[in-house]
């Protein structure tokens, strides 16, 4: 993150340029850690839901399923990884663990593992394939380790478990390299209802073992979940919760999936929703359309969230021709919309700009730079960025950008575009974040402008960009 120190101003007086000092905006808190930022920055994760169930054909296995089911006869993570890294995904975030407690790698706390397996004569192991495979491509991996376990015998005796728990644990997090993203889901079975997890050890020990990692959970620490499995982020969606008014596996869907305006807790959303019907691969099912993809798409990183998209691995052990496909077809998508950006070049202009410096001018929301931004004077809180477009453009997508390494700001803004001397609203929202994704009838215009008319400070904008989608 660049965050000028001070910037400065020519003034002229008496002939002579004087240097006016004007202070970088301070940061609205709360904000993001730099491991937050990152995470948020790659927008694309795949998750990889993979296991005994693939082969039983079902969603939550009973924990009785024989190791010897596990036979993936082609298992290549270098295929998961070369789809992911070609269509634009960034992470790749394996079940090392489901909830019938199968290890997918030969962990030393159980023998219900692949080590029991007859795959690679009993010495194979997935997630060391699949860390090795995503290095190699310059990927990063994460890891969902299931607390619910329906094998494990110590289940539902809480020291016991959550000594086990955190064993399996540590060696995820010790003998595989740097993860970036650790998933804990909070579902428990029925034969232990009374038993708490003990998330506070679990998530201190990541902080320890992998500090760069980002938690996720219903509550963050520092990812949350978005409160559905549809990969729909909130109109509104705040990067800002109140963590003490969540519980895992207990939480309001409403309250996590729009955040909280107010909240005093930097945990911003993630979307996760499976390509598929299910998590887990089954041969009667197919991908959803590219439609409803770029949807997805636009609802979730559209809205401020990262998009976690489940791609289950086949019985082979590889990504199903049908989904790989559809990975291709939204990656081509994307790049039809965004790889042309009608802003660039255009003249910028604003209602105000910090200390008149023009280290904060408005031409800022056009450098395709997440760290520079047109800046508003303190007092400011609502304020017009406008651009003149030199020709006439014809979009349908109009992309707005937050600076949120100083927090999250914009509460309510409309887009707005010059016919014949009067300003027409095609757009407008409430929240901005990371990333906001209007998808609009198309328009053609020379001159456009955005109005923001509430915010929670005065507004920082990092990137204001037009785009058209020909698939529309
Ligand atoms: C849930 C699980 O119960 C599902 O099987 C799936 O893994 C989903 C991502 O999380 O809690």
């Amino acid at each position: 993150m660049k965050i000028p120190a001070v910037c400065a101003t020519a003034v002229l007086i008496g002939g002579a340029a004087l240097q006016q000092a004007v202070p970088p905006p301070r940061p609205l808190l709360p904000i993001p850690t730099a491991r937050q930022l990152e995470w948020q920055r790659k927008e694309l994760a795949i998750f990889l839901h993979f296991g005994v169930n693939t082969f039983s054909d079902a969603e939550w296995g009973t924990g009785d399923e024989g190791p010897d089911l596990f036979d993936p006869a082609r298992l290549d993570a270098e295929q998961w990884v070369r789809v992911a890294r070609q269509t634009g995904f960034r992470t790749l975030i394996l079940t090392a663990k489901h909830h019938d407690g199968f290890a997918l790698w030969p962990s030393r706390y159980t023998e219900h593992s692949v080590r029991s397996s007859a795959w690679r004569g009993g010495r194979g192991d997935v997630v060391r394939e699949l860390v090795d495979a995503a290095r190699a491509h310059g990927l990063d991996v994460g890891l969902y380790l299931s607390p619910w376990d329906r094998h494990e015998p110590s289940y539902g005796d809480e020291a016991a478990y959550n000594e086990f728990y955190l064993g399996q644990l540590r060696e995820l997090l010790s003998d595989y390299g740097r993860l970036t993203e650790v998933w804990f889901d909070g579902a428990k079975g029925p034969d232990a209802v009374d038993m708490e997890y003990d998330f506070d050890a679990y998530w201190s020990l990541v902080r320890q073992l992998q500090p760069g990692a980002v938690i996720f959970s219903d509550e963050g620490p520092d990812v949350r979940w978005i409160g559905n499995e549809r990969g729909f982020a909130g109109v509104t969606n705040w990067s800002t919760i109140d963590r003490s008014r969540v519980h895992v596996g207990n939480a309001d869907t409403g309250y996590l999936n729009a955040g909280d305006s107010l909240g005093p807790d930097w945990v911003p959303g993630e979307c996760d929703v499976s390509i598929r019907p299910g998590w887990f691969w089954h041969a009667d099912q197919e991908p959803k359309s590219l439609e409803d993809l770029l949807d997805i798409y636009f609802k979730s990183v559209g809205r401020n969230c990262v998009l976690l998209l489940n791609v289950p691995p086949t019985r082979d052990g590889l990504l199903d021709a049908a989904d790989v496909e559809r990975l291709y077809e939204l990656r081509a998508a994307l790049d039809a919309i965004f790889s042309a950006d009608l802003a660039a070049g255009a003249r910028a202009s604003a209602s105000n700009v910090r200390g008149g410096s023009r280290d904060f001018e408005a031409a800022r929301a056009l450098d395709n730079d997440l760290d520079s931004y047109w800046a508003t004077d303190d007092s400011v809180l609502s304020a017009v960025l406008e651009l003149e477009l030199g020709t006439p453009a014809t979009f349908n997508v109009v992309r707005i950008q937050e600076p949120v390494q100083l927090g999250q700001r914009i509460a309510a803004y409309r887009f707005q575009v010059e016919r014949v001397g009067d300003w027409i609203t095609v757009s407008a929202g409430t929240t901005v974040g990371h990333k906001k994704l209007d998808r609009i009838e198309g328009v053609t215009a020379r001159r456009v402008r955005l109005v923001i008319d509430e915010a929670r400070a005065h507004p920082l904008l990092a990137e204001l960009g037009l785009h058209y989608d020909p698939g529309r």
